[in-house]
């Protein structure tokens, strides 16, 4: 961008924009702002800086006319645009953190930055795609309390995924039927089943009986596999009474700690909801489902905001694991720039998001000793003067979505390391035989991945992998066919 013509858009501020617009702002990441990157087009009769300067101030403390009320604190709290990048349309803002609620509230902060701002008319495109959170915030915020770490300690399940399953078909079972299946993937060998994101309590699969269903059928499978097993119920619900009477359901059906984990529907149940559950229940793996993010993240929609954003929110919150998609092989929308960015930037302490280097402790990487202090959290249990040990700790990567024991070494691959849980549906109910045999058709997909064994060889010994190979590679291949004769067509 030459000077030229960044004198001429900041010439063409009025003086409401000008209080908006800091370009030499200095030091950014100085730990007052919290620093954020929109992908920006500009509505009718607008340049990039004068519709950034709108954005900014609706999104902090402005609205449409410069107002004379204002005061100089007001002033002070103004968000800023500091940074353009006038080729790819994108803009940098930084936030005057004390702008947010105290006790740490996301909810607040997104009521900020993706909030009026989305339906503004001096945009025609806005996406946030990156957010950088101060150290200073980081102390405000909860984090995971309960981790994957927890569940595998729990599950004595190391050095691979935790393997799981949706109950399918996802709405229709009645309790018994439901824990029928629950009770066929764990002894097929599988570790984890999850409500699917709709399960609440429908009058053909009360809540209650849902959850003693499972229970039987989690102690019959835990007796005949000599394993421990993993439930994740679906707690979401019309108000928060609601959802704390199911959480104390399953609380006092008898499950033991480690054995259950609370979901929740995030997008649609709110913030609110996610954060009082991390608060009330901090020896719970808090699982965060995210139907309806498609309508803010999806790559071809231009106003909303990035995976990575929301991953990174869930963490600060401190969820336990949150879905980050499965990079396009299965049957979402999604990317490995942008699900495996995701991915990784919760896992672990350091990583490049899009444009921000996000560091979730103060603690240099080298200390590996005092980095698994923070994991343990152990950390608290030392009487420390200040929180510079703390650390935001980690939040696992919840990989579903059209994944079949097929895909499950393609996915590791993109995604680099295995700290994480997968959970098919339909990839291990359709299963020519069935639900026990397409867990275990996962299992032995998984033997021959820490194996480095190709599943077809490794299939010639295991007939569960080779029907379960049989089934979906058909279907793949039936669907190519489709898609050719569609493109014939066409
Ligand atoms: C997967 C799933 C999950 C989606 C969520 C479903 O079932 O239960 O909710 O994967 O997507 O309802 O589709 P299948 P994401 O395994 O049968 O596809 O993880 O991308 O949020
Ligand atoms: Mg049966
Ligand atoms: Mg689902």
């Amino acid at each position: 961008m030459t000077k030229s013509n960044l004198q001429t858009l900041i010439k063409s501020l009025n003086e409401k924009q000008q209080a908006y617009v800091n370009l030499n702002l200095k030091n950014p990441t100085n730990g007052e702002y919290l620093l954020t990157v929109f992908h920006l087009i500009p509505g009718k009769d607008m340049n990039i800086l004068q519709a950034a300067s709108e954005v900014a101030a609706e999104s902090s403390t402005g609205t449409n006319f410069k107002v004379n009320t204002e005061t100089p604190f007001s002033r002070e709290m103004n968000a800023l645009v500091y940074q353009l990048d006038l080729k790819r349309n994108l803009v940098w803002i930084a936030y005057p953190w004390r702008l947010f609620d105290r006790k740490g509230n996301v909810q607040n902060i997104l009521t900020y930055i993706v909030g009026n701002i989305l339906g503004m008319k001096e945009i025609s495109a806005l996406k946030l795609l990156d957010v950088w959170f101060p150290p200073a915030m980081l102390e405000q915020y909860d984090g995971p309390s309960y981790t994957i770490d927890d569940m595998r300690k729990y599950l004595n399940v190391y050095e691979r995924p935790i393997l799981g399953t949706i109950i399918k078909p996802k709405m229709g079972l009645t309790a018994s039927e439901y824990a029928e299946v629950c009770y066929d993937f764990w002894v097929g060998g599988g570790d984890f089943v999850k409500n699917d994101e709709p399960q609440a309590n429908q009058d053909f699969c009360p809540y209650d009986k849902m959850v003693q269903y499972v229970k039987k059928a989690m102690d019959k499978a835990v007796k005949e596999t000599g394993k421990k097993k993993v439930h994740s119920f679906n707690v979401s619900a019309s108000d928060f009474d609601e959802m704390i009477k199911r959480c104390e359901l399953i609380r006092n059906a008898g499950f033991e700690k480690g054995s259950y984990a609370f979901l929740i529907d995030g997008i649609t149940a709110g913030w609110m909801a996610v954060q009082t559950l991390r608060r009330r229940y901090p020896d719970v793996f808090i699982h965060f489902h995210r139907a309806g993010h498609g309508g803010f993240t999806r790559p071809e929609n231009p106003i909303g905001f990035s995976v990575l954003v929301l991953s990174k929110f869930a963490r600060l919150a401190g969820v336990s694991g949150i879905h980050t998609g499965t990079a396009g092989v299965g049957k979402m929308k999604g990317s490995p720039e942008e699900d495996i960015v995701a991915a990784h930037n919760i896992q672990y302490f350091k990583s490049k998001g899009h444009f921000f280097m996000q560091e979730w402790t103060k603690i240099p990487e080298k200390d590996k000793d005092a980095i698994k202090l923070v994991h343990e959290d152990l950390a608290h249990h030392v009487i420390l003067e200040d929180d510079s040990w703390r650390g935001i700790k980690k939040c696992c990567p919840i990989i579903s979505g059209g994944l079949n024991p097929t895909k499950l070494k393609p996915f590791i691959e993109i995604m680099g390391n295995v700290d994480f849980i997968t959970t098919m549906g339909a990839g291990v109910h359709a299963h020519p035989d069935g639900t026990r045999a397409g867990a275990t058709a996962l299992v032995q997909a998984c033997e021959a991945y820490k194996k480095n064994i190709d599943i077809h060889e490794y299939a010639k010994t295991h007939k569960e992998l080779a029907k379960s190979i049989e089934f979906f590679e058909k279907k793949k291949e039936s669907a190519i066919k489709i898609a050719m004769k569609i493109e014939k067509a066409a």
